[in-house]
């Protein structure tokens, strides 16, 4: 059977962005006959620095992003990748089969260091072979990922390439397929529209959190940029417009939509009143979940509990992957 796995960095709130590009759609994975994994990746998380409380708190943030939206820990294994210690070894193992010029070509290493590469942890230049462990490690042959790591889990696919080929198992590491699709695979800062829309990102006017209350919603979507110019007729006239189709994307993934019918109902419309509209339906969708997150969040050690158990059902796929592993990289295991 296809298996999926996926993440999300504990790295800060969830956004909109971390919403519509992975939640939502590894919500309607689940139960299409495909095994479903998906975890908290918290070792993915310290590449950059992370106060230890907010981290603790933001791997329950996410835990119950996922459960309030839909995920069900009877349907999907859920867990914190730290827990399972095999992501860690395995990516170890990666590192030393992966290329440095592979790793240089990497835009999010060169996007989140900027010009201040020097001062990085190793860990977020190796990011992407802890990714390609992630995944590898439960021989996962579909990923779905948001439109900024189709080049991660391409680079997945070569490291497990590579090793197939270095250890003549041409079949032992499946190649993964990326699934990068709908509306808002790329969801864009209110701010700007060329960059995209980040947990981490300088001002909290540039994201819509999952749990940001109805007026904060108003008022982020009220104070986007946009442009002076009403909704157009056709999709193609938004191609020079990003904060313009940015709003028109983010209406159609939260309606389930296409972008071409929401334009189909809006078009001459200005943004007085495309804005409003558009803050009730994200309020319409966000609300019920931050408040089932917030009911989660009063209850940490249930979250934990849940995290525990998936932790021991994934270790349960991973554990005998990672031990072949090790036997044809021809370390001994006599234990
Ligand atoms: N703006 C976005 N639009 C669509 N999908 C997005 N994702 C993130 N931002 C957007 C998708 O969410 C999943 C989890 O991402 P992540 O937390 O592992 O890392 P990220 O992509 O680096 O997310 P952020 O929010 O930008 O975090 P920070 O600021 O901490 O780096 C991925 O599938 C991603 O594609």
């Amino acid at each position: 059977t296809p298996r999926v796995f996926s993440g999300i960095k504990p790295s800060g709130g969830l956004t909109l962005g971390n919403y519509l590009g992975a939640i939502k759609r590894f919500v309607a994975t689940q139960g299409q006959g495909m095994e479903t994994i998906y975890c908290v990746v918290d070792l993915h998380a310290i590449t950059v620095w992370q106060d230890p409380a907010d981290l603790t708190n933001a791997t329950r943030e996410v835990a119950a992003g996922y459960l309030a939206s839909g995920l069900d820990p009877a349907q999907s294994i859920l867990f914190n990748q730290s827990q399972v210690s095999a992501h860690a070894e395995l990516g170890w193992i990666l590192n030393c089969v992966a290329r440095l010029g592979w790793m240089n070509r990497m835009t999010q290493f060169k996007e989140k260091a900027g010009k201040n590469a020097e001062k990085q942890s190793l860990g977020l230049y190796a990011y992407p072979s802890l990714m390609a462990a992630d995944i590898l490690l439960y021989h996962a042959t579909h990923v779905p990922v948001g439109e900024d790591q189709k080049q991660h889990v391409e680079l997945t696919r070569d490291i497990a390439a590579k090793f197939n080929h270095d250890y003549k198992v041409p079949e032992f590491f499946p190649l993964p397929e990326p699934v990068i699709e709908g509306p808002a695979t790329r969801v864009m800062n209110l701010r700007d529209g060329t960059k995209k829309m980040s947990k981490s990102g300088e001002s909290d006017m540039e994201r819509i959190n999952m749990t940001d209350d109805a007026d904060t919603i108003a008022k982020k979507f009220k104070k986007a940029r946009t442009d002076p110019e009403p909704l157009p007729e056709t999709y193609d006239e938004l191609s020079e417009r990003p904060e313009a189709r940015n709003l028109v994307d983010i209406f159609a993934a939260l309606s389930d939509t296409k972008p071409e019918e929401v334009l189909a109902d809006y078009a001459g419309a200005g943004w007085g009143q495309f804005k409003p509209a558009l803050a009730e339906l994200a309020v319409s969708k966000l609300a019920p979940i931050s408040v089932e997150m917030a009911r989660m969040m009063n209850d940490p050690a249930e979250i934990d509990n849940i995290l525990g158990k998936g932790a021991d059902r994934a270790m349960e796929i991973a554990t005998p992957i990672l031990h072949r592993t090790y036997d044809i990289v021809g370390m001994i295991r006599s234990r």
